[in-house]
């Protein structure tokens, strides 16, 4: 089963775009939304439930806005699948791509990861010791099977967890898939410098970490 993790704070406009686009995308598969919200005072949980039952929503309801990857690690408790996806419910992750990254780590133990330009990227991630080469390590559309983080410790610090997943996670190989992003349309975005003051600590807690290999 494959479950679409997605963490929202104020997406109200985009959501149920989202969720019919994906219901298009996915077609027959089995398959779950999961949405985490951060009592969005634009009302975005209950929108989304009310999406149920045409679509296979589950909402998770944290009662503040306790950052993005943190939500994306709660969904990844509450999800049900033995495949997780993450993306943002902007739309700037196009759904229609969802099927071919699903696809892509279902077939091999692997992380994979969106191609895209973002404001900091990291060109590589280290695996034990060699240097695996990933476009944009910081992407935050990527799926992975659950397997890949069984029994690993995610720091859910700021934005970045799929950064993280790729530090820390136990994997083989990462298979990127290329798509077009696109800006959001509707809402706002909440990266902001305290998102990037969080992004520079995390890197210095898994350096750290990988210099003291516990990772
Ligand atoms: N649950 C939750 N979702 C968040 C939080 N911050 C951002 N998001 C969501 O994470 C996704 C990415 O955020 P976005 O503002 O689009 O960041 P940008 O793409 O870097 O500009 C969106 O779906 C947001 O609604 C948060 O604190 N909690
Ligand atoms: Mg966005």
């Amino acid at each position: 089963m494959l479950s679409v993790v997605v963490p929202t704070y104020n997406e109200a406009g985009s959501v149920p775009i989202l969720a019919e686009r994906l219901h298009a995308a996915l077609g027959a598969r089995d398959w779950e939304l999961v949405v985490v919200d951060d009592g969005s005072p634009d009302g975005t949980a209950d929108i989304a439930d009310a999406l149920a039952p045409r679509i296979p929503v589950r909402v998770v309801r944290r009662s503040g806005k306790a950052g993005l990857a943190s939500a994306v690690v709660a969904g990844f408790a509450a999800a049900r699948g033995d495949v997780l996806l993450v993306m943002d419910a902007d739309l700037s992750h196009p759904p229609e791509v969802v099927p071919a990254l699903a696809d892509a780590v279902a077939a091999s133990s692997s992380v994979a990861a969106r191609s895209s330009r973002s404001a900091i990227s990291i060109r590589c991630a280290v695996m034990g010791n060699a240097l695996v080469p990933v476009r944009d390590a910081t992407s935050g559309f990527f799926a992975l099977r659950r397997t890949v983080i069984d029994g690993v410790k995610l720091n859910p610090i700021g934005f970045k967890i799929g950064f993280e997943v790729i530090a820390r996670g136990r994997y083989t190989k990462v298979v990127e898939v290329p798509y077009t992003f696109r800006d959001r349309e509707l809402g706002a975005s909440k990266f902001g410098r305290r998102e990037i003051l969080q992004y520079i600590q995390q890197l210095g807690q898994v350096a750290r970490d990988k210099i003291l290999r516990r990772i």
